[in-house]
């Protein structure tokens, strides 16, 4: 078997895994990254579905470390759409030369931590890998959740998950039936609605939906947005979602009802189901009452919108407004054509998938052509646990995470040493590139301490390793966990507490402090040498990281 060793094995060349490559070559250390997909982008790479949109307004939506590429690399829109990504990604590696780096069409199968030598070694289709370091990219949502239906393999029309689309499609005509209305349904329905047959939408719980305003950006806009960027970042790293926009500190009842509906449709005219979530008001996340207000005006939109009062009654959602919030360019609307029907399965749930088509509980039958799941994500901790990562104990990760994830601050887990996730489980919920980037510098922070005690060792190849203690894990778990329950998001079954997977721990996958609360702890554990972390050498018991330097 091939046998191949690097300071560093990088999983993923995604955001996450690019920016890491950059820093470790910087740091000049050896580094291979290795990515099942056949080029880099990750998310982007994989979700190529019709309609597939960021939702971040585009300046804050890239790296903020090469700032004459901030200034000149070129955009036209204010939300990047797919192949705007995955291009943008592409060029960041081409431009600072990483692809050299990077072996593609690989996956890993396994890891372990040999405590002889200090090193993992990563299984792969292509043979291992060992390195000191590893560092997973492997992305926060990047597992697919196929619905847990029977029958899905004795479908004979064509059957696609979202995440893993196909380069040719061609709906036009067809049947199509799509399960699933998050984020990406909503997406995808929009998009393919007016070139498709018919469309059946099959629906547990109906969303609410806010305009996303795609539009040009001018050359004003662009030359403004430049001048200004310095401010922008660092007004976005400190904020609750690194949106870059101005959070709300006004309660939704400090103002009057009429005022009220004015922030409101301010707010559906400007566009973003983010900012309308936060920039409103300030208890919309965590206050029932306020909450409601959003609702009552969100439905009253649909009712504005949608024609038929049964699609309408169908669309108009009954529980807060308490998931991923949604944006769109224009959802609601594409009921209003007579090719676009609701499958309410909530009432009546899909009993089975048949060859041609599905079954309801009830016995009704659709016949479809194309069956697409939209149903997100095994999220969080879901590409981890496919990985069977063995730590120093023999405990594996999944065995460590019985009772559901636990790590320090999203980025180390204990027991598992110098392995560092970037936007692991209990990350904030906020703008990847700006977590992105908190986490890799964080983590090439840890990794120059530790290159820094080998180094000024007797020995010059000294074995030394970084990992989290217990009580640092525990700790950050207790605050996810507080910070949690003042939320309203705990109140819907979503992928945030792992609700939308079958058989899945229930457990709280997200830090919802924000990204300047998460930036600043990590920040202040490199400044105080990494207090919540152990530093062992030549396999003794450890010591604090704090203590060792
Ligand atoms: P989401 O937000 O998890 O949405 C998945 C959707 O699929 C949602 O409407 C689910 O219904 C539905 N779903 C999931 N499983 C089933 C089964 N078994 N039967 C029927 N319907 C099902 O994933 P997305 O891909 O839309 O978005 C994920 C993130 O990607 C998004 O937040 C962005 O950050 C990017 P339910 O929730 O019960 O109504």
């Amino acid at each position: 078997m091939v046998q191949r060793y690097y300071d560093a094995v990088i999983i993923g060349a995604g955001m996450g895994g690019i920016y890491q490559a950059y820093r470790l070559v910087k740091l000049g250390l050896t580094i291979k990254v290795i990515d099942r997909a056949e080029g880099p982008g990750g998310t982007w790479y994989w979700n190529r579905y019709p309609g597939a949109m960021s939702d971040t307004h585009s300046p804050l939506y890239r790296y903020s470390w090469d700032k004459e590429d901030l200034q000149t690399y070129k955009w036209t829109h204010n939300y990047l759409d797919s192949k705007d990504c995955l291009a943008y990604l592409n060029h960041v590696v081409d431009r600072h030369d990483l692809r050299k780096y990077m072996q593609f069409g690989t996956e890993v199968v396994s890891m372990k931590w040999n405590e002889e030598d200090y090193t993992w070694a990563v299984h792969t289709s292509d043979g291992v890998f060992n390195s000191r370091y590893v560092v997973t990219g492997i992305g926060l949502l990047s597992e697919p959740n196929w619905p847990a239906i029977p029958g899905r393999n004795n479908f004979k029309g064509e059957l696609y998950h979202t995440a893993r689309w196909p380069e040719t499609y061609d709906f036009s005509n067809k049947r199509v039936g799509v399960i699933g209305n998050g984020s990406t349904g909503v997406q995808l329905i929009t998009t393919v609605a007016p070139n498709v047959g018919s469309l059946l939408c099959f629906q547990r719980h109906p969303q609410y939906s806010i305009p996303a305003r795609r539009a040009p950006v001018s050359r004003e806009e662009r030359d403004e947005i430049n001048r200004t960027y310095d401010d922008i970042w660092a007004q976005a790293r400190t904020s609750f979602t690194g949106g870059g926009f101005q959070e709300s500190t006004v309660k939704a009842f400090d103002v009057s009802a009429e005022e009220r509906q004015q922030i409101y449709q301010k707010a559906w005219d400007a566009g973003s189901g983010i900012r309308f979530l936060v920039q409103t008001f300030e208890d919309l996340v965590t206050d029932e009452a306020a909450n409601e207000t959003a609702c009552d005006f969100i439905k009253g939109k649909i009712a504005e919108i949608v024609k038929d009062p049964e699609k309408r009654r169908k669309l108009t959602p009954t529980e807060l407004y308490a998931r991923r919030p949604l944006c769109d360019t224009g959802y609601y609307e594409q009921f209003n054509r007579e090719n676009v029907e609701i499958v309410d399965i909530m009432a009546n749930p899909i009993a089975e998938i048949t060859s041609t088509g599905v079954r309801l509980a009830n016995g009704t039958r659709h016949d479809l052509d194309v069956l697409i799941c939209a149903t997100g994500y095994n999220a969080f901790d879901g590409a981890y646990r496919k990985l069977h990562i063995q730590g120093r104990t023999g405990t594996t990760l999944n065995e460590h995470w019985l009772a559901g994830p636990t790590t320090n601050m999203g980025v180390a887990a204990a027991g598992f040493p110098n392995l560092f996730m970037i936007l692991g489980p209990k990350s904030p919920l906020a703008n990847v590139p700006p977590m992105v980037e908190a986490h890799v510098d964080f983590i090439t922070a840890a990794i120059a301490h530790v290159e820094d005690v080998r180094r000024g060792g007797r020995e010059l190849a000294g074995k030394v390793a970084l990992e989290s203690t217990l009580q640092g894990e525990e700790e950050w778990g207790t605050l996810c966990d507080l910070v949690s329950d003042k939320m309203l998001f705990k109140k819907a079954a979503s992928y945030f507490y792992g609700g939308n997977v079958e058989g899945k721990v229930k457990s709280t996958l997200v830090f919802f402090g924000g990204l300047g609360m998460w930036s600043q702890k990590l920040q202040e554990c490199v400044d105080n040498g990494f207090p919540s972390f152990t530093l062992s050498r030549d396999g003794d018991a450890g010591e604090s990281a704090a203590s060792s330097v």
